[in-house]
């Protein structure tokens, strides 16, 4: 079986992070060991008075007491991480843990719709751009993207403009780079840049009038693993794509209720159908 490290908080309501990522990484088939960098009480977009206990003093102690184990792991994937020491923590863990078979997998979350998320700022996205150089794939929106390059978010990008960003996104270090949340007149989709073989592929769907919290999560928890399990980018995009989009659709009829994420619970059998 693969095992894919996730390094990420834990939003005890709200389902993003890895209350997302374990279960979907454990219905692709994948062993998933998560490192919590933060314990909230819900995720930060929506909920006023959330609670944070930061967790970054326990990251060292449980990476040490893995080197002692020889523990080793097919995918090391990140998503949220609160600060510049978590993120020299994590760049430390990549360059103790990464061999010559692991994918590192970097989903740079910051922000969406233009906006940093509460507690981010611009410093913070510079250091991010640091530490995707020790990434073979990262998965930014065009927010995350763009503060990324250090350049304005604009509400509309042409196809070339998000081509350009990739090859200028890749030039920072990564070998593959996605890009979530494209849209498109009455789609959305994913747009992928291989730098190794030059190949531009792109992945569009029906475009929801509707957005949810967490589907970032859920796009790079089912990408990564689908990577690790060995299917090639091109693939593990049109999982992932369709399978956010099937979480979309189960969510929409219940909105009001569930509008802090997606009921992705729900879709988690025809996910395993695709894995398997
Ligand atoms: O889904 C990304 C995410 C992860 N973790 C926390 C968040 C968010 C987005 O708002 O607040 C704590």
């Amino acid at each position: 079986m693969k095992r894919i490290v996730t390094i990420q908080d834990i939003s005890c309501f709200g389902k993003c992070s890895l209350t997302v990522a374990l279960p979907i990484i454990s219905a692709c088939g994948v062993e998933a060991c998560p490192i919590p960098t933060a314990v909230l009480s819900t995720h930060t977009g929506g909920f006023k008075g959330f609670t944070i206990h930061d967790l970054t003093k326990e990251i060292t102690p449980i990476t040490e007491h893995w080197k002692t184990l020889n523990m080793n792991f097919d995918g090391i994937y990140t998503g949220y991480l609160g600060s510049p020491e978590q993120l020299k923590i994590v760049s430390d863990f990549i360059d103790t843990f990464k061999k010559d078979n692991t994918i590192v997998f970097i989903d740079p979350v910051m922000g969406d719709h233009g906006k940093l998320y509460a507690g981010f700022d611009e410093s913070f996205a510079k250091k991010m751009a640091v530490l995707i150089k020790k990434a073979d794939i990262i998965a930014p929106n065009l927010t995350e993207a763009s503060y990324l390059l250090g350049e304005e978010y604009k509400d509309n990008y042409t196809d070339e403009e998000i081509r350009d960003m990739m090859l200028r996104l890749s030039a920072l270090g990564a070998e593959t780079v996605i890009i979530t949340g494209v849209r498109r007149q009455d789609k959305l989709g994913v747009f992928a840049y291989e730098s190794k073989e030059n190949r531009f592929t792109e992945y569009f769907r029906e475009r929801i009038n509707d957005t949810f919290h967490g589907t970032g999560d859920v796009f790079a928890s089912v990408c990564s693993s689908a990577l690790v399990k060995g299917f090639n980018v091109k693939e593990a995009i049109e999982i992932a794509t369709d399978f956010v989009v099937e979480c979309i659709l189960a969510t929409v009829p219940d909105k009001e209720n569930h509008w802090y994420s997606v009921k992705f619970e729900e879709c988690i059998p025809s996910l395993v159908k695709r894995m398997f």
